[in-house]
């Protein structure tokens, strides 16, 4: 099948999501189109299956805000005609499902005919989508999309919530390719990180406000109180210079190391004894999924998706949104013997291969079949 692809093309979930996707779907023998305004971060090999179409966004001095949904949906209807693509799945509902609709619509003035699959990540709909100012478009859009996806049951019954959704949602989770997670490394060079005696924790994300950066900072320092132990904290975002400055008042700095955002996450992964997310929402949570594929248990909040993905007592532990100190003592159950921290990597490792993408993208491949055959026939 020719399938279009439109994501956010940075760090975010849903774009590493998205071009994960779009990669292994060309490995299955798709033609696969990303479309979006810069080169997804996670795609380095373009070949015959998998192309990358730049979306332009003229400057224009006389518009304050320039439109890129305008230009992202005329790009749309262009690459449609030009390669032929089939379907076209969109990531992330702003604005993506609503430009996905407009260039439906053009094309049908033309007597072309292409379904739209929107998957909603989940800030597309907990954070910023049910926004006054966005919801009666954001319903729109999902209500006109052929085929709706969530990446949990929890952001499904989000959606069913904070909207009038007329259409099915079917939930298709996030997926980790399990063999590419397959430590590469016979040495990880854990030693140029840390003494062997120190335990390493590892918080990886876009440092927005929703994951509760500080929180991730407090918890690691009632961790080294009790034993010796380094922080890695892996990304860039708004809150990461207040991160930078609560390490410092805490006299913790010199046991935090910042790397900002690493192509090397497999690396700090395979050495990460413990994983953060102490997140205020997170409808999946993929950031934690690969730290269980590289085996390393994660602390969590058990908001959203989350107590999908790491299951309490086993792959690591789940508590309320800023509670600190049940947070840092789970930590501490987890860390202290070397047993009991065994036990809890391989868990995590077993729990990650639930969502192996050899399970989980035919399942987009059957919403696509049968979402194109609904659609020709309704048409
Ligand atoms: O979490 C982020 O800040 C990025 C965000 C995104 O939109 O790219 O991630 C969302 O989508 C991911 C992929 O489906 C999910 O795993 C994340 O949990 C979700 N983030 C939130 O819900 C906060």
């Amino acid at each position: 099948m020719k399938i279009g692809i439109v994501c956010y093309p940075t760090f975010g979930g849903s774009g590493v999501v998205a071009t994960e996707l779009g990669l292994e779907l060309s490995k299955r023998g798709h033609e696969i189109h990303f479309i979006t305004y810069s080169q997804p971060v996670r795609l380095e090999l373009l070949s015959n299956n998998v192309h990358f179409h730049e979306v332009h966004v003229p400057e224009y001095p006389l518009f304050l805000y320039q439109p890129y949904e305008l230009a992202l949906s005329s790009k749309l209807v262009d690459m449609v005609k030009l390669h032929g693509i089939e379907l076209l799945h969109v990531h992330y509902a702003i604005p993506h499902a609503y430009a996905a609709y407009m260039a439906q619509q053009m094309l049908k003035d033309e007597g072309i005919y292409v379904p739209i699959v929107t998957t909603l990540h989940g800030t597309d709909i907990t954070l910023v989508g049910s926004h006054p100012f966005y919801k009666p478009a954001v319903t729109f859009s999902i209500n006109k999309s052929n085929a709706v996806t969530s990446v949990s049951e929890s952001l499904k019954q989000d959606t069913m919530r904070l909207f009038d959704i007329k259409n099915e949602i079917s939930v298709v989770p996030n997926f980790i390719d399990l063999e590419k997670h397959e430590h590469k490394f016979t040495d990880c060079q854990r030693g140029m990180m840390a003494e062997d005696d120190e335990r390493i924790i590892t918080h990886i994300s876009n440092f927005r406000e929703v994951k509760r950066i500080p929180d991730v900072i407090k918890v690691f320092y009632n961790i080294q109180k009790a034993l010796p132990a380094k922080l890695m904290m892996v990304g860039e975002g708004p809150e990461k210079e207040a991160a930078e400055i609560l390490a410092e008042e805490l006299g913790i700095s010199e046991r935090v190391i910042f790397f900002g955002n690493s192509n090397e996450i497999d690396r700090i992964l395979c050495f990460s004894d413990l994983f953060l997310l102490p997140s205020q929402t997170e409808s999946f949570g993929l950031a934690a999924l690969e730290a269980m594929a590289s085996s390393v248990p994660v602390i969590s909040t058990n908001t959203g998706g989350l107590s999908e993905v790491n299951e309490d007592g086993y792959s690591g532990y789940l508590s309320d949104v800023n509670a600190i100190h049940d947070m840092s003592d789970n930590a501490l159950k987890i860390l202290t013997d070397i047993k009991t921290l065994e036990t809890f990597k391989s868990n995590a490792k077993l729990q990650s291969q639930k969502f192996d993408l050899r399970n989980i993208v035919p399942m987009y491949e059957k919403i696509y079949e049968e979402t194109l055959k609904a659609f020709l026939v309704a048409e």
